[in-house]
């Protein structure tokens, strides 16, 4: 997410050739990788490599989140990230479904930037521990995105403005693309379909670089 190239340059050098096999392996690869680290973030209280046998003292007394909705909200992640390295694209990704918390906090945890910002979690066994630990418990960190997360401009916790915020971000930054990812359960509110009715000339514009992806 670092130069700004137009969609339109970007577009003519598409290639339409499928991709290689040591290119989809790891994107598998990073992907279960980001999974894995949702999962674990759910349900995981410590034990974070399951080095012992899984015990119930390891999973969390409480549980909140679900894991329904992450490994599409990954799929989505990975695949967009091999575009913008490929392209140089400047894309912001904009996450609705209301459970998709663990998610982003995995995808920023593998690329390094969770660690960036929070230095008390690295990326080694104790880290993982604790970045396990924090997801939706005392003193931790919200189940949904919430502003801690990193490059978020987003609130998780209430449905229904993920739309209207791709929206919004694009209007100001004529090279950004936006990938929102509407949740079943948040189309279903009311502000969803509304900020889907483009009503003016500069919104229509704003919403081509919009591009919703329904989970
Ligand atoms: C405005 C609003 N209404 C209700 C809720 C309660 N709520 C939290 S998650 C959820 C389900 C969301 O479904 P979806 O967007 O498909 O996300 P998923 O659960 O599949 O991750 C609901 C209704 C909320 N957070 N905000
Ligand atoms: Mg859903």
């Amino acid at each position: 997410m670092t130069a700004v190239v137009s969609a339109d340059s970007a577009k003519s050098s598409v290639s339409i050739q499928p991709l290689c096999h040591e290119e989809l392996r790891k994107m598998d690869a990073y992907w279960r990788a980001a999974n894995y680290l949702s999962v674990g973030q759910i349900y995981l209280y410590a034990n974070p490599l399951l080095r012992e046998p899984l015990c119930l003292h390891h999973v969390k007394p409480r549980l909140l989140g679900h894991w329904g909705t992450t490994p599409g909200l990954n799929f989505i992640y990975v695949h967009l990230n091999r575009v913008i390295k490929k392209y140089d694209l400047n894309v912001i990704y904009v996450c609705g479904p209301g459970h998709g918390g663990p998610g982003m906090v995995a995808n920023t945890y593998l690329e390094g930037t969770y660690t960036e910002l929070y230095t008390d979690i690295q990326q080694n066994e104790e880290g993982l521990r604790k970045l396990f630990k924090q997801f939706s418990f005392p003193g931790g960190i919200p189940s949904h995105a919430a502003p801690e997360t990193p490059g978020s401009i987003h609130e998780g916790g209430e449905l229904g403005y993920s739309l209207v915020h791709a929206c919004g971000a694009v209007f100001d930054n004529p090279d950004l693309l936006a990938c929102c990812v509407i949740g079943d359960g948040e189309a279903e509110t009311g502000h969803s379909p509304r900020a889907g009715i483009r009503t003016s000339f500069s919104i229509r514009r704003a919403m081509e670089r919009c591009f919703p992806f329904f989970t």
